[in-house]
């Protein structure tokens, strides 16, 4: 068959199939095009597709790369500039088989006895990946090196724990219990959680995206430790993210990768798995995922490495000269090559190169079955350690290595290529005699229904030779070694302002500013605070840090800013102390758990305080919040403009009323709502002294309002009342008879205070105003408390402290705040005789804060009638009164509700 050569040559890559000639007609079009023609005739179409190569990868290379560029669908490293494999090749596949046989043994012994779930084909795809990285790359953690940071694909996680059982570092048990954490003696986490398995797991991963977009960020904060002259390291570490190419279509997958071109980071490198497969079946069936994301790592400033395919097809590509190999592997999609996997050889035979009957002639010599096992390039060691090794080496970018694999790879009958492979975790005896024969396991047929777990003996070759490579690259990985810090956090009184109030008229944001103001002049700790914003400095008055203590860029800056000449510029700098993260929230977020995590990663604590429109965190990036608690972050997160009536004029998207309950439901975080600068600064003293000296794995996260009110003197001992959540402000009149109380936070707290007056002045009731600053603080106590009289039900019961602080208290209780009702209402089966709660239910409206208030009945005149009417339900006063303030107060009775269902 006669193809035209042109043809073939324009149909690689991405940039479309007509020549230079026809896309403009120039001079220049026309001779490049002679001199293609010309090479093609003299020098062959290979020659001709390498130095055509070459010369794109110069243009690329160049001020203006050609972005979304695309290369041949072939490896990237060419098979002569491969470099020699240093390892010994049969040993280490011995060693791969065997983590390939106790992975998979791992989830089929669970699931044959419990249905705990589990993936084999995963790591089945990736062992090649790990394993060569294993045994020459992963660089452990040393004395002065914290060791290479390595996020491993979450769902691969039963090959890494196979490993470590060779390794010596997990038993049987360990195995035996693979997602069965509270059996026995322990199990071992699903995925990998520092929270559940502390001593082994660093990052977690299985959220997908979440992996990736974490790498980014944490390989950019090593070059942040490093230009503020906080990390001693021998060497930098690699950070390496291995994810699945089903797993690039996450936004936070992809979105973030112009910062790592951007900020140079040549410390990055990606693995993704390409098994063309996801969970329901091919990721890019009728495309090419590897094409596809070329296209786009390129454009983003990335090195990319293709690894496609293994080297038995080196020779069958060099032995081509018609050009219609690559013609026909580039006009494949994903689908085909899934089917070859399935597919006897002799279907490939026919339907890959048959398609041109000169291909036939190129697989003569190979039988169906060595058609059939021809290596993609993800599954040969010498492919995936040429990538490694240029990957490493490779400066001023960060690199992406493409590695075609396939899903459930060895598993055969029982999930190879199929698109049930994601879920398959049982093998009947057959497919395990199969498996066992193909990867030579060394069990016996009396035992292989029970799938034993198999390790070699600790002076046999393979567990020698494991444990030298990993003794000569620095120890193990993972592993996740923590020695406690102790800052010296400052006490109390050096916020000695604060305590005293202040008349003029401040928010608890610019209170919160006034905070770092002071922590940044503590020797003790000034160094290791890292202020994280994302675009939003002036909104919260913190512009003034940028000139006072930069933004970090590791450019410096290259140009004059345009208000250079105020005092207050827009100041860049190497050494800048402030991650100013433009308008990303996820971004930001994994800034914040690389700092919030360094004490642990790099031994380095560092103290994050993140201030953000509240609405845009856990609404936006909740599962990155969840993720901080998992991966035991430390640090203050700052919901600022928070307050669905306190942030008026910006509407449904911007006010915020339920961020303190998402805060809520993370284990290890600390949420609280302050109403006062003083209480500001107990919870931030008292939480740095948490973190940082008594080492608790926790975070803060803390309320901000942009209303601005006088700020008060603490009151006399009611710091633990601030830190335990609850406390009383401001008892009310004596001499009245009728007896409420009002528990207020944050701004809200000034519709308390004022309808204490009213309530005293026009009603006869004396009315106490509590601020509440941590409702989920007093209810975790409450129902610990609960719990253990639950349990020891004839001991004395314990009573918590919200229920012994309200136990003599009388009258009726009312809870007013600017969020959701849920979140007061949370303490309140402990509150004595019940809580009745305003709150801020419902879509926001922009107004003013008045009409607001009044909207969503949070406002004084709103507190007064419920106050009244909590005591009328108890019969302490006449339901006529009620109705008589609603009349007084001017509040429509039939206004409607702002909660929709
Ligand atoms: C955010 C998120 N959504 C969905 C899942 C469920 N899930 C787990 S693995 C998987 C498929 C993964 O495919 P790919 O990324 O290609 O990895 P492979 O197993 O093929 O290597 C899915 C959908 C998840 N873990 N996280
Ligand atoms: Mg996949």
């Amino acid at each position: 068959m006669n193809v035209d050569k042109k043809e073939i040559y324009s149909s690689r890559g991405g940039a479309g199939g007509e020549s230079p000639k026809n896309q403009n007609g120039d001079k220049w079009g026309e001779s490049l095009q002679s001199v293609f023609e010309l090479a093609l005739e003299n020098q062959g179409p290979e020659r001709t597709a390498k130095l055509l190569e070459q010369l794109a990868g110069q243009l690329r290379a160049a001020p203006h790369p050609s972005a979304g560029a695309t290369t041949p669908y072939v490896n990237t490293i060419p098979a002569e500039q491969q470099p020699a494999y240093p390892g010994n090749r049969d040993i280490e596949r011995r060693i791969k088989s065997i983590i390939r046989w106790n992975a998979m043994a791992m989830v089929v012994k669970a699931n044959s006895t419990t249905n705990v779930g589990g993936h084999i084909a995963s790591f089945a795809s990736s062992a090649t990946l790990y394993e060569v990285a294993q045994n020459h790359f992963f660089r452990g953690a040393t004395t002065d090196f914290p060791g290479d940071i390595v996020y491993f694909q979450g769902h691969a996680a039963p090959g890494m724990y196979a490993r470590a059982f060779l390794e010596g570092r997990l038993d049987e048990r360990h195995l035996q219990n693979f997602r069965q954490e509270l059996a026995e003696g322990g199990g071992l986490s699903s995925y990998p959680h520092p929270y559940l398995m502390p001593d082994f797991w660093q990052f977690p991963t299985v959220s997908m995206g979440l992996g990736p977009i974490m790498s980014l960020y944490q390989a950019r904060f090593n070059r942040y430790l490093q230009a503020r002259g906080l990390a001693n390291w021998k060497e930098e570490p690699k950070v390496w993210a291995f994810l699945g190419d089903g797993e690039s279509d996450e936004p936070e997958s992809l979105g973030a990768i112009t910062l790592a071109a951007r900020e140079n980071l040549d410390n990055i490198i990606w693995v993704v798995n390409c098994n063309l497969q996801r969970l329901d079946g091919p990721v890019r069936g009728n495309g090419k995922i590897i094409q596809e994301l070329e296209g786009l790592f390129r454009g983003a400033g990335w090195n990319v490495i293709k690894v496609i395919w293994g080297t038995q097809w080196d020779e069958i590509i060099a032995r081509d000269k018609s050009g219609l190999l690559i013609k026909r592997m580039e006009e494949c999609v994903d689908g085909d090559f899934q089917k070859y996997v399935v597919e006897p050889g002799s279907y490939t035979r026919k339907h890959f190169f048959g398609k041109y009957p000169e291909l036939l002639e190129l697989v003569n010599h190979l039988t169906d079955d060595q058609i059939r096992k021809l290596l993609r390039g993800g599954h040969d060691a010498r492919k995936v350690y040429a990538a490694y090794k240029a990957a490493s080496e490779h400066k001023g970018q960060p690199t992406v290595i493409l590695a075609k694999t396939v899903k459930g790879y060895g598993l055969g009958e029982a999930g190879e290529g199929k698109n049930i492979s994601h879920q398959q975790k049982k093998m009947n005896e057959k497919e395990l005699r199969e498996f066992r024969e193909r990867f030579k396991i060394p069990i016996s047929d009396d035992v292989i229904a029970e799938t034993p777990f198999y390790r070699p003996a600790p002076d046999s070759a393979e567990t020698k030779y494991l444990l030298e490579r990993r003794q000569v690259l620095g120890g193990f990985v993972p592993a996740r070694k923590v020695a406690p810090v102790a800052l010296n956090v400052p006490k109390l009184d050096c916020f000695a302002e604060f305590l005293k109030g202040s008349n003029s008229e401040i928010s608890t944001t610019t209170a919160f500013g006034n905070v770092l103001r002071i922590l940044l002049r503590q020797k003790g700790i000034s160094r290791n605070i890292v202020p994280i914003i994302p675009d939003e400095a002036r909104t919260f008055g913190l512009d003034a840090f940028f000139r006072e203590i930069g933004i970090y860029s590791s450019k410096g800056q290259l140009y004059e800013p345009v208000d250079s000449n105020s005092l207050l510029y827009y100041h860049e700098a190497k050494d800048g102390q402030i991650l100013e993260e433009g308008i990303t929230e996820a971004g930001s977020m994994a800034s914040f758990i690389a700092a919030g995590t360094s004490y642990a990663t790099h031994g380095v604590p560092m103290i994050p305080f993140y201030i953000y429109y509240s609405m845009f965190g856990p609404q936006r990036v909740g599962d990155l919040f969840w993720l901080a608690g998992d991966i035991r972050a430390k640090g203050f997160l700052l919901g600022a403009t928070s307050g669905r009536t306190t942030l008026n004029g910006e509407g449904l998207q911007h006010q915020d009323g339920h961020s303190l309950l998402h805060a809520s439901t993370i284990p290890t975080c600390l949420p609280y709502d302050p109403a006062f600068g003083y209480e500001l600064a107990v919870i931030v003293a008292d939480g740095l002294r948490r973190m940082f000296v008594e080492n608790e794995d926790i975070f803060y996260y803390l309320s901000l309002y942009n209303e601005n009110y006088s700020m008060p003197p603490m009151p006399a001992g009611v710091e633990d009342g601030i830190l335990k959540g609850l406390y009383r402000f401001k008892p009310g009149v004596e001499g009245k008879k009728i007896k409420a109380h009002i528990l207020g936070s944050g701004p809200i707290i000034q519709s308390a205070l004022k309808a204490q007056e009213i309530l005293a002045e026009r009603y006869g009731v004396s009315a106490d105003v509590w601020s509440a600053t941590g409702y989920k603080l007093l209810r975790s106590d409450a129902i610990r408390c609960q719990r253990w009289n639950m349990l020891h039900p004839t001991e004395p019961p314990k009573k918590s402290y919200v229920e012994d602080l309200l136990a003599k208290e009388q009258g009726a209780f009312v809870a007013v705040s600017d969020n959701i009702r849920t979140v007061p209402d949370q303490i309140a089966p402990w509150v004595p005789c019940g809580l009745f709660t305003l709150g801020t239910d419902g879509f926001g409206r922009s107004d003013t804060r008045a009409r607001l208030r009044r909207f969503f009945e949070v406002d004084t005149e709103s507190t007064v009638i419920a106050t009244l009417y909590a005591l009328a339900a108890k019969s302490l006063v006449e339901p006529q009164l009620v109705e008589k303030a609603i009349k007084d107060l001017g509040v429509n009775p039939d206004k409607i509700q702002p909660q929709l269902v």
